[in-house]
């Protein structure tokens, strides 16, 4: 395994420092932004800020956020800042409801994602005598290509083995020695499920690693992967909007997501208010691209819900840190007037004996009241050899739900494999509420 950092200067400058490059970085972009992008020229004149004059990051404050609908809105290029000329790859959100977000990245974005893919893999060991089996999908979405370029440039081998055909992945796994695997959390669950079904025994294999992420996952999730497929996991979080994957990625402390803060400038809005919060306090994560090329963005809403360190990491990085996002703000759901996100839910799933982690959240109306109830499969053993009062079981598991979460959630425990797997993104909510 590598050690060691793959840009010590940048990732070990102290925070000082590290701030005077945020401004003079800044102030490129907004000047960059104002002189080539309609949408922005527009933002900044309209909230009094001149980016020829700009001269503190607490100023940044004063310019409104962008949102995905501004993204949407703006289809496909309105808010590139270069001319298509210049643009040598194109990645899109799936768009299944109206205009797909899209963004552009030129030579240097490119190669300035690599490199930061290469930072963050470097930062979990990961080295050129790896094969990285890279599972995410290759195309639009960027976790195949994102992953792919800067686990080259590291000089891992990389495997694209993209999502999907889980019999082939373990195939390869096994008879290429992967070292290393890049999917979703619930794609390596799915993974060891099927390669305990084939009788892979993982202790035996030499993956070690899961650079997972696209999606939540909880802590609790965590353990369930590792424990299956005898590896350590590790978190990395992205956007399209942002780069892609990179953004943020856990070290082997695993103590929380470091931000590439070289390149993105990070904030923490209360999402009700827009106001800045404190590290150390929990909302709505903003980034502002200070090097991007093809399309920088000014306080972008993520919508992704986390909290901020910015202590320094025991692994010696300075860059802040984002703890584990625990969903976005339309994943929360309001029922009979409780908030809850589904990562609550799944936390508490995850710590109960003989259940195994595939759940699915359902919601319905009866009598015009919201219903919520959470279908979980129980444990082959458990279910088949009735070794256990399941309606005992599901009514232990409700007041779990209940002292955890504040909310009577009904459980209904499913026999194993009836809940669909997924080989990227999971859908862990099931909406059956008419909609007017
Ligand atoms: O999911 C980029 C990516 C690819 C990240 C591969 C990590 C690995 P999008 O498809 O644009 O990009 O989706 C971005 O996914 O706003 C979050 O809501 C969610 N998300 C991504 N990573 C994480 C994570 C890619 N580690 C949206 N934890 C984001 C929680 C995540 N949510």
């Amino acid at each position: 395994m590598a050690e060691g950092f793959w840009e010590k200067e940048y990732e070990t400058m102290p925070r000082e420092k590290l701030l005077d490059l945020q401004l003079e970085r800044l102030k490129k972009t907004l000047i960059n932004v104002y002189e080539n992008v309609k949408f922005y020229r527009e933002k900044l004149d309209g909230s009094g800020v001149d980016p020829y004059n700009f001269k503190s990051l607490d100023d940044l404050g004063k310019i409104p956020f962008t949102t995905k609908d501004n993204l949407r809105l703006n289809y496909p290029f309105k808010l590139f800042a270069k001319p298509l000329s210049e643009i040598v790859r194109i990645h899109s959100s799936s768009g299944t409801t109206g205009n797909p977000t899209v963004v552009g990245y030129t030579k240097n974005d490119i190669a300035l994602w690599g490199n930061l893919i290469a930072r963050n893999l470097y930062s979990t060991g990961v080295g050129e005598n790896d094969i990285i089996q890279n599972s995410y999908g290759y195309g639009l979405f960027t976790g195949g290509l994102g992953l792919h370029y800067g686990a080259e440039l590291l000089g891992a081998t990389v495997i694209p083995a993209s999502g999907g055909n889980t019999e082939r992945q373990l195939k390869i796994m096994k008879d290429y020695g992967s070292t290393v695997i890049c999917c979703t959390p619930s794609y390596a669950l799915y993974i060891a499920e099927v390669g305990n079904e084939l009788g892979f025994d993982f202790s035996k294999l030499p993956l070690k690693l899961g650079i997972l992420g696209a999606e939540p996952w909880t802590d609790e999730m965590r353990k369930e992967i590792e424990a299956r497929l005898q590896i350590d996991a590790i978190d990395i979080y992205g956007l399209s909007e942002i780069i892609g994957p990179g953004v943020s990625c856990e070290c082997i402390q695993k103590k929380g997501l470091h931000v590439a803060e070289d390149h993105f400038l990070v904030e923490i809005i209360d999402p009700r208010t827009g106001k800045k919060l404190p590290p150390g306090k929990r909302g709505e994560i903003v980034f502002t691209s200070l090097t991007k090329e093809a399309i920088p963005v000014i306080r972008y809403r993520t919508r992704d819900l986390s909290i901020l360190h910015t202590d320094t990491c025991d692994c010696g990085r300075t860059h802040a840190r984002m703890e584990k996002p625990m969903g976005r703000t339309d994943d929360m759901l309001i029922i009979r007037g409780v908030n809850v996100f589904p990562s609550q839910i799944e936390e508490v799933l995850m710590g109960v004996d003989d259940l195994e982690p595939h759940y699915l959240i359902v919601l319905d109306t009866k009598d015009y009241m919201d219903t919520i109830e959470v279908w979980v499969e129980v444990s082959e053993k458990n279910f088949y050899e009735e070794i256990m009062d399941l309606e005992f079981f599901e009514k232990s598991i409700e007041d779990r739900l209940y002292s955890a979460i504040g909310l009577r959630i009904n459980v209904s425990l499913k026999e194993p494999q009836t809940i669909a797997r997924s080989k990227g993104k999971a859908k862990r909510v099931l909406d059956k509420r008419k909609k007017d």
